[in-house]
């Protein structure tokens, strides 16, 4: 339940160790940590003790699922959360003191602008559905062949292969790391099939997640996570089954202290749950609308500025 996550928060502050991360900002970090939640009957690891977009994390799952690394399909759609990489490439590379909403603003306006500036490199979409591959020729030079869809590949085999210890889909492709506006922190998936106690087959999920910003990233990490789990479940006709998440660097920023003092003074409430009120004929053809939260009575939001 929600306990784990402030129980986990409660812990980094009091007794993490203190230290200076690539962004500057510094934090409180502890080295493996593990949450678990069960998925049986539409719980979802929705946190209550602050308000957390949902739909913004859902938005964001399904442009992975497209494939697509450019921010302006989110941009468009009112989603921020990526906006701040794109901005500091720009500043970084042209020298143009220009402010992240003007620059945002220009990405949306503008379609050349936002293809040149856009792109975040071949961060998880692209590794997800369609990992680059190559081909070894004759003359010893390798030429490009046809990507891998990760995502449909492990539908596949969850379909017809349930018991297999090898349902993984992997963001972290070594050779393309240095193109990457960010390695991807929630890294590998692996999905899992077994019985419950009445026999039913239950979708299981593990998440391995390299680094983690507790008080923004994670809410939206478990959500995100959650729900390909349920997607897949619903497109392989499991039972969702428990969701693992496994933390390596597993951190609180120093300059989030009011949100964790505050976060750590409340109280969950109630028990979301999630209905996906249409059953697509393919995991790429979910839309926003068929996802719908029901009890979700949070406390207020608590704002907290991203380390980029
Ligand atoms: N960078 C940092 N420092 N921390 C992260 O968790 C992540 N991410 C990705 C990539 N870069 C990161 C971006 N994910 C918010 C939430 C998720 C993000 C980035 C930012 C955020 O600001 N959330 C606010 C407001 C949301 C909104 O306005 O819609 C919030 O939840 O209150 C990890 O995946």
């Amino acid at each position: 339940s929600e306990w784990q996550y402030l129980d986990l928060m409660r812990r980094i502050w009091a007794e993490g160790s203190e230290r200076v991360d690539r962004t500057g900002v510094g934090t409180r970090s502890v080295f493996g940590a593990q949450l678990r939640f069960d998925l049986a009957d539409g719980a979802m690891p929705l946190l209550t003790t602050k308000r957390v977009y949902w739909k913004t994390a859902t938005r964001e799952m399904l442009w992975f699922l497209t494939g697509d690394t450019n921010i302006r399909p989110l941009v468009l759609q009112g989603v921020k959360i990526w906006n701040e990489w794109p901005h500091a490439r720009y500043v970084n590379e042209t020298g143009e003191d220009i402010a992240l909403d003007d620059f945002i603003q220009r990405i949306a306006d503008d379609e050349a602008f936002a293809e040149r500036w856009g792109d975040l490199g071949p961060v998880y979409g692209k590794q997800w559905v369609d990992w680059p591959t190559y081909r070894y020729r004759k003359d010893g030079l390798y030429e490009k062949s046809e990507g891998i869809n990760q995502i449909a590949e492990v539908v596949e085999s969850l379909k017809t292969n349930p018991g297999s210890r090898r349902h993984i889909i992997e963001g972290w492709n070594v050779a393309e790391l240095d193109r990457m506006a960010l390695p991807p922190c929630h890294k590998t998936y692996q999905f899992h099939v077994a019985k419950d106690d009445q026999g039913r087959d239950r979708l299981n999920c593990l998440l391995y997640q390299r680094s983690c910003d507790v008080a923004l990233g994670l809410p939206f990490n478990l959500w995100s996570a959650a729900l390909l789990q349920r997607m897949m479940a619903q497109q392989t006709d499991l039972e969702p089954g428990e969701l693992v998440w496994m933390g390596g660097d597993t951190h609180l920023y120093l300059n989030h202290e009011h949100l964790i003092t505050e976060q750590l003074n409340r109280e969950p409430q109630g028990h979301p749950t999630l209905e996906i009120v249409r059953r697509p004929d393919s995991i790429f053809d979910y839309r926003i609308e068929d996802f719908v939260v029901h009890n979700y009575e949070p406390h207020p939001p608590i704002k907290a500025p991203v380390a980029v």
